[in-house]
């Protein structure tokens, strides 16, 4: 029986990001040789990663999109080198690829189209009984950030994921086996970011675990005084992972695997007090 991904992933998880693309906004490309993402893996998941996410399409603003052919020749490699040793999540919206990846072993797939993309996705999870991280994007990622505009970023982001929900389960995949992400940078200001993990207890409300990827994006460069900034650093990454754990969420989509790990157990251990208790005093 697979367990609930709370169970599975509790609070907090670290979710680390391997992307096997040579555009992402944030690597550049540093793990688009195979054996790079490899070892990238290997080395998250001894820092401490609950999963790695590998994904082979980047969604950064303006992008494109690859074929299903190109995004399998990029992330089959790594998929089949650490099967079986870490825990992998695929980031794909293509169904495809998500049945090759959960076939070798990919324990969580992350839909960033919320099941829009690929209409027989649904069904791949659902028979390979995957857990599903749906997210919130507004138009696609070659528009998403011209103009962004909500009455109120918040509720409109827990309506959304309110219907995915509900079409993720109809489709046949068990409620508890589903994170839900407000898709930090997909269609959104600076502003509308951070009132997102400001007002998170909205998006709890719908009873489920959160997953937040705020790890290196441009609002962070921006907020710290560079306008023109595309990436955020660690240290600026760490602290709104940190705030946005205080404030409820579950799993924390990160690049710098180590420092969250240790920022969000120190954070941990002030929050909850049973688990500092079982550290040597
Ligand atoms: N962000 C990115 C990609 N996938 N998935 C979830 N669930 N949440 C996110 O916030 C999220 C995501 C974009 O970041 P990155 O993978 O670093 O860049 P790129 O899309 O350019 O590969």
């Amino acid at each position: 029986m697979t367990p609930p991904i709370e169970e599975r992933f509790p609070r907090p998880s670290v979710m680390g990001v391997v992307n096997v693309t040579p555009d992402s906004f944030s690597d550049g490309g540093v793990n688009y040789d195979p054996q790079d993402a490899i070892a990238a893996a290997r080395r998250m998941s001894a820092d401490g990663a609950a999963l790695v996410d590998v994904g082979g399409e980047s969604t950064r603003p303006g992008s494109e999109g690859v074929s299903a052919d190109e995004e399998l020749r990029r992330v089959l490699p790594v998929l089949e080198a650490v099967a079986g040793e870490v825990p992998v999540s695929i980031d794909t919206a293509k169904a495809e690829v998500a049945r090759a990846a959960t076939e070798l072993g990919a324990v969580l797939v992350n839909d960033v189209t919320a099941l829009r993309g690929d209409s027989t996705l649904a069904d791949v999870v659902a028979e390979s009984g995957a857990y599903l991280c749906l997210m919130h994007m507004r138009g696609e990622p070659r528009t998403m950030q011209a103009d962004p505009r909500y009455d109120d970023v918040v509720s409109e982001v827990a309506a959304f994921l309110e219907e995915r929900l509900r079409f993720a389960v109809e489709a046949g995949i068990p409620e508890e086996r589903i994170a839900l992400d407000p898709g930090i940078g997909f269609g959104k200001t600076l502003q509308h970011n951070f009132e997102l993990v400001r007002r998170l207890d909205v998006l709890l409300a719908l009873g489920r675990p959160v997953v937040i990827g705020f790890s290196r994006k441009r609002s962070l460069g921006r907020l710290l005084g560079d306008p023109e900034a595309v990436t955020g650093s660690a240290a600026a990454s760490v602290g709104v992972a940190v705030a946005a754990y205080e404030r409820g969420a579950t799993i924390l989509r990160v690049h710098d695997v180590r420092e969250h790990v240790e920022a969000l157990t120190t954070a941990r251990a002030v929050l909850d007090p049973g688990f500092a208790s079982s550290a040597p005093s």
